[in-house]
């Protein structure tokens, strides 16, 4: 577990960002395009120390490298959406009581039905810019009721026979024998949710397939449970403690770190408060060295931030915000239930930030 973060503040962007890192008052966040210009120093049980990058004390220099320093591109994918841009990951819910309102069984769908409903929300994910489709079988909403591996095979592996052509897939699995079988029939990525705590046997089986992991992190390990009351000394310094465990946890298991995502696990035992910071403060666990993922689409923040109670896709504009919100922190991967609205969002957003033209001589 890390006893000291380097938190990086004062953001820039675009031309302005290439420029002061080349006048040495910025440095890059991940390699780019986003650098920042202050540094945080924050050592537990001391008072955090605010400092211009140039002038972070030697002693604190070797927590750099990760934090500046490109880490590899996650599942050897290059972004659809172009260089900086993060990956756009597609929602594809098998599921009867997903929380986004989106599930294909909750509209009824069985057998070949559901496999074509499947592959055309897929399908439509990808042509408007999904770089991967997570496919899910259990809803990990709060208070949902857990499902056997075997009714989550029965769910999912259609789905993801009939989808691993058109696009890269990962699924969304704490069990095992889903993450094997899964893999089996196409899918390329294991996103877990409980970080591999859930299930003894997954680091195994996610290191002998050579698959590319998402670690996100929850409280406790019961959805059931994760929203009573929960509660940290500091969010962002807790839930970075826990992905450094659980990222040096995969290692030990054979898992290399230039293979895994960290997600900070927006609305899995957590307040809006507790959700909001996590998004403000992404950038300190940059210093994780690991691609970062936030999935804040149509979750239960979004609706009480913007009246939207009701769910579903009433929460789309709000998803949005969140997404350019955590792109413009840093967030490599993006998952979301309107592929859509947020790749334009994100398109409109790139272009606006290059817009920046430098004075002549910068
Ligand atoms: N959120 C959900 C499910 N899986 N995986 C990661 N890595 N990050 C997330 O934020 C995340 C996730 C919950 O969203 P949804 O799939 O819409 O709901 P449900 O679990 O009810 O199907």
């Amino acid at each position: 577990m890390p006893d000291r973060w380097i938190e990086p503040l004062g953001l820039l962007t675009g031309p302005a960002a290439t420029s002061a890192i080349e006048a040495g008052l910025a440095l890059p966040l991940q390699g780019g395009p986003i650098a920042f210009t202050l540094a945080r120093l924050i050592a537990r049980g001391a008072r955090p120390l605010l400092l211009p990058v140039a002038a972070i004390p030697p002693g604190w220099r070797g927590l750099l490298p990760p934090l500046i320093e490109a880490s590899a591109p996650f599942a050897g994918l290059v972004p659809r959406l172009g260089p900086g841009a993060p990956l756009v990951m597609g929602v594809v819910n098998v599921t009867p009581d997903s929380v986004s309102g989106d599930g294909l069984l909750a509209a009824g769908l069985e057998g070949e039905a559901l496999v074509e409903a499947a592959l055309a929300q897929g399908q439509a994910m990808r042509a408007a810019g999904a770089d991967i489709l997570d496919i899910g079988g259990e809803s990990t909403r709060p208070g949902a009721a857990p499902v056997t591996p075997e009714e989550e095979c029965r769910r999912i592996l259609p789905v993801i026979r009939a989808l691993a052509p058109c696009a890269p897939l990962s699924v969304d699995t704490r069990h095992a024998l889903t993450m094997r079988e899964a893999l089996a029939a196409g899918a390329l990525i294991v996103n877990d949710i409980s970080a591999l705590r859930h299930d003894p046997a997954a680091a195994q089986v996610v290191a002998e397939a050579g698959a590319p992991l998402i670690l996100m992190h929850m409280l406790g390990d019961d959805p059931r449970s994760m929203q009573d009351d929960p509660r940290y000394a500091d969010v962002t310094l807790d839930v970075g403690d826990f992905l450094a465990t659980r990222l040096a946890a995969a290692e030990a298991a054979g898992i290399p770190r230039a293979r895994i995502a960290l997600d900070p696990g927006l609305g899995f035992g957590k307040t809006l408060e507790h959700n909001l910071a996590l998004l403000h403060r992404l950038p300190l666990l940059a210093g994780l060295g690991c691609p970062l993922l936030i999935g804040a689409s149509r979750k239960r923040s979004i609706g009480r931030l913007s009246g939207a109670v009701e769910g579903g896709k009433a929460r789309m504009p709000g998803s949005v915000a969140a997404a350019l919100f955590a792109a413009s922190r840093g967030a490599a991967i993006l998952r979301v239930h309107d592929v859509v609205e947020t790749a334009q969002a994100l398109r409109v957003w790139q272009a606006a930030l290059s817009g920046d033209t430098p004075p002549a001589g910068r």
